[in-house]
C-alpha cells in the first residue's frame, strides 16, 4: 500500500539525523514548495512541532500523544504487519472490527487501532480495561498460509514478539504468563485475544488482539493490584508511538517463525515462562488439573505435573497460581 502524503513526510523526517531542508525534501520526495507548506500546517494544526532553521531547514521536534495512522507505519514498505493501519478515537472492540472487515474480505496484515474500547474483551466475555489514551488497543487482521490447525500458534507467537518488544523499551523481565498474558514485576501487562472467523465466501482468516498498559498510574479497582503498565515499571511516561512501532516491528520480525519454525517461538516463550515451578489451578471447561507448571511442549501445550507424579500437557485453558515457585 502507498503511503500517504503525511506518512511519507514523517518517515522522511524520523529517519533524519539532521535538519532537511524544503529543497532536499520536495527533490526526494518529488513535491512541491506548497504541497511541503501545506503538510507541514496540517501536521502542525495535528499537534506535531517542528523546529526550523534558516539555513538548515527542518526538524520534527515534537509528536502529539496520539496514535496516528500515518506516523505508525512500518519502516519497511514491503512489510505484511501493517500494511493498512486503522486508528478509531472510541469504539467497543478492536476485535470486533477487524473480524467486520475480515469478513468483507479485508487485506492480510490489516492492523485497527483505538485510543478507547469501551466493551474491550478478554478471554470468555471477560471485560480488557481500556482507558482511553493511556494503553495501545490493537488487533491484527491475518490470513496465515500455514494450516488452521496451527493457527493456535499465533497467540504465543504474539506473546513472544511484544515481549521482545517490550524488552526494548523497558529493561525489565518480561514473562509470559501461558497461555496469553505479559506480566511485568509478577503483575499483568498486556493480554492478547485470538480468535477464528470466516469470511462471506467462507475463508477462514484470524483476528489477534493485544491490549497493552502503557501509561497507566492507576487502575480500576477490580484489577488494582494485579495489573501494572510499562510506566509504572520505567518510572517514566511512555511514548506510545515508539512502543507500539516497536511491537509492530517485533511481530512482523517474529512472523514467518510462527508457521515455519514455531519451536523456536516456544523455546522462547518457554525460557519467558511466568508459570514454570508454580503451584497452579488449571480449568479447561468443566474440567480442573492442579500440579506444578513445567515447560511448555514443541505444539506450545503447557506440561503439568500432577500430585500423583504424573505430567499432562495441557493445550488450553485459564490458570490461577496458588503459590510461589517451587523450584
Ligand atoms: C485477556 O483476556 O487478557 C485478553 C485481553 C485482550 C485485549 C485486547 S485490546 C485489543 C483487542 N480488542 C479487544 O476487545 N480485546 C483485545 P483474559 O485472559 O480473559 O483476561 C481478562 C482479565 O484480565 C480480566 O478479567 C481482568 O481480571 C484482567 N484485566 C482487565 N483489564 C486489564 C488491564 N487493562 N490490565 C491488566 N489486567 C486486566
Amino acid at each position: 500500500m502507498n503511503p500517504t502524503l503525511d506518512a511519507a513526510l514523517l518517515k522522511l523526517l524520523r529517519n533524519a539525523t539532521r535538519h532537511l531542508t524544503a529543497r532536499d525534501i520536495c527533490a526526494f520526495l518529488y513535491w512541491s514548495p506548497t504541497q511541503l507548506q501545506d503538510r507541514i500546517l496540517a501536521l502542525r494544526s495535528a499537534g506535531y512541532e517542528f523546529e526550523e532553521h534558516p539555513h538548515l531547514g527542518i526538524k520534527l521536534e515534537h509528536s502529539p500523544d496520539r496514535l496516528i495512522a500515518d506516523d505508525l507505519f512500518p519502516a519497511n514498505e514491503s512489510a505484511r504487519i501493517g500494511r493498512q493501519i486503522i486508528v478509531f478515537q472510541e469504539t467497543a472492540s478492536t476485535n470486533d472490527i477487524a473480524a467486520k472487515l475480515g469478513s468483507d474480505g479485508g487485506t492480510d496484515g490489516l492492523v485497527i487501532f483505538a485510543e478507547k474500547q469501551t466493551g474491550g474483551r478478554g478471554r470468555l466475555g471477560r471485560r480488557w480495561e481500556s482507558e482511553s489514551g493511556s494503553g495501545i488497543y490493537f488487533s491484527l487482521l491475518l490470513r496465515p498460509e500455514f494450516e488452521q490447525p496451527r493457527w493456535i500458534n499465533l497467540t504465543t507467537w504474539a506473546a513472544v514478539a511484544v515481549a521482545r518488544a517490550i524488552e526494548k523499551v523497558v529493561p525489565c523481565d518480561v514473562r509470559i504468563k501461558w497461555p496469553n498474558d505479559i506480566y511485568l514485576n509478577g503483575k499483568k501487562a498486556v493480554g492478547i485475544l485470538s480468535e477464528m472467523h470466516s469470511d462471506k465466501d467462507s475463508h477462514p482468516f484470524a483476528i489477534v488482539g493485544i491490549g497493552v498498559n502503557v501509561n497507566q498510574i492507576e487502575f480500576p479497582e477490580s484489577i488494582a493490584s494485579k495489573a501494572t503498565s510499562l510506566r509504572e515499571i520505567s518510572g517514566e511516561k511512555m511514548d506510545r508511538r515508539q512502543v507500539a512501532v516497536g511491537i509492530l516491528g517485533a511481530l512482523e520480525e517474529t512472523y514467518e517463525m510462527a508457521g515455519h519454525s514455531f519451536s523456536q517461538i516456544v523455546e522462547e516463550a518457554d525460557r519467558r515462562s511466568f508459570l514454570k515451578g508454580r503451584w497452579i489451578r488449571l480449568e479447561a471447561g468443566t474440567s480442573v488439573v492442579e500440579g506444578i507448571a513445567g515447560g511448555l511442549d514443541s505444539s506450545g501445550a503447557l506440561q503439568i505435573q500432577e500430585n500423583g507424579g504424573r505430567i499432562i500437557s495441557v493445550s488450553s485453558g485459564e490458570v490461577t497460581v496458588s503459590s510461589i515457585a517451587m523450584e
